[in-house]
């Protein structure tokens, strides 16, 4: 079989389908090259004195892993330089961050949660780095914050790698999501999936159940008609699976479908749900819907929800059309 690499798929769509910047192109490659380097750095685990808690906390009050701050210095360092950036910005950095003065000043802006699934740092479960790929607004002079707050729907780019038994990156440009696993002999990334589509029906769901107390009426009659199977309204058996790294339950249900939820629950009203809508939620929702899925808040779709800040919360719901419609529709009712 004649093997497409990264590169190879980017020049061709630069050139056949005009579908990505020669600035764009550069960015994405940029990106792969260094999650390369996470991918090594995760792959080290305690040989490389890697593991463990560092001694800080992020913008969210979460202790931050050894990890968590390693993975966001290779991203920022890499992408500095190039002259394809006006801007990053990261769930692990309170505030965005700007191209340095030494270094050209280019049109777009990046998002990255570096190392999404904290809680598997440690344990050797799959974890990942999510992306998200904005352009300036036209004028900008100093990007700010609010330069940043965009719909979903203007993400030029997105995409995932998830550090598993293999490397995978996950991506879109807007033009069907396609994969690619790192060939760890050669160091390169190999197209191993061409547009990936997510079937509309599914018997697989899931949602951290430990939270079910405090579920909203939508959520738990939703999950109560899924866990009563056969005999219950559904008439169908559904199966949980929850691995609590976001990248590695949406790689699941882009593969063989599903659904994810995090929802909002009565804990916290004025907090709705976990995940972050700019780095967490927008790139995993624009992979879904390219891929044939959906994804809500429960409400409307996510990539039409206005930010109003760089690191708000929201409620998920993604993956295969028809069971997220069906919640949604719960929610309406
Ligand atoms: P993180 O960005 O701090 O790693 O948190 C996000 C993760 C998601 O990957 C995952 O879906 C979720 O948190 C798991 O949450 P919980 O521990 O409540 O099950
Ligand atoms: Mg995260």
């Amino acid at each position: 079989m004649k093997r497409v690499s990264l590169t190879q798929y980017l020049i061709e769509e630069q050139r056949l389908n005009n579908s990505i910047p020669a600035e764009l192109r550069l960015l994405i490659e940029v990106l792969a090259r260094a999650c390369k380097t996470i991918s090594h750095s995760v792959g080290k685990g305690a040989l490389g004195e890697v593991l463990g808690a560092a001694e800080s906390e992020n913008v969210q009050g979460e202790i931050q892993k050894k990890l968590d701050i390693i993975s966001n210095e290779i991203l920022l360092q890499a992408n500095e330089w190039g002259g394809h950036l006006a801007a990053m910005a990261s769930e692990e950095m309170e505030t965005i961050h700007p191209i340095p003065n030494r270094y050209p000043m280019g049109e777009y802006m990046l998002l990255f949660d570096p190392l999404d699934g904290s809680s598997n740092i440690d344990v050797n479960v799959s974890i990942g780095t999510i992306f998200s790929v904005l352009k300036a607004p036209e004028g900008m002079a100093t990007p700010t914050e609010d330069d940043f707050l965009q719909p979903g729907t203007k993400q030029v780019a997105a995409g995932y790698a998830v550090y598993g038994p293999q490397t995978v990156l996950v991506l879109t440009t807007g033009n069907g999501v396609h994969g690619f696993t790192l060939d760890r002999e050669m160091g390169s990334w190999v197209m191993t999936q061409r547009n990936i589509q997510i079937p509309v029906d599914t018997a697989e769901y899931a949602i951290n159940a430990s939270n079910s107390r405090h579920w909203y009426a939508p959520v738990k009659r939703y999950i109560t008609e899924l866990e009563a199977g056969k005999t219950g309204p559904r008439e169908k058996n559904f199966n949980m699976r929850w691995v609590a790294s976001m990248v590695a339950d949406v790689h699941r249900i882009l593969n063989r479908g599903g659904i994810f939820m995090y929802p909002a629950d009565q804990r916290e009203p004025d907090k709705p749900g976990k995940l972050r809508l700019m780095y967490e939620a927008n790139p995993m929702a624009l992979l879904v819907e390219q891929a044939g899925g959906a994804a809500t808040d429960g409400k409307q779709r996510i990539l039409d929800i206005q930010p109003t800040k760089l690191h708000q919360r929201v409620a998920v719901f993604l993956g295969s059309r028809n069971e997220v419609e069906r919640v949604t529709r719960y929610h309406a009712e």
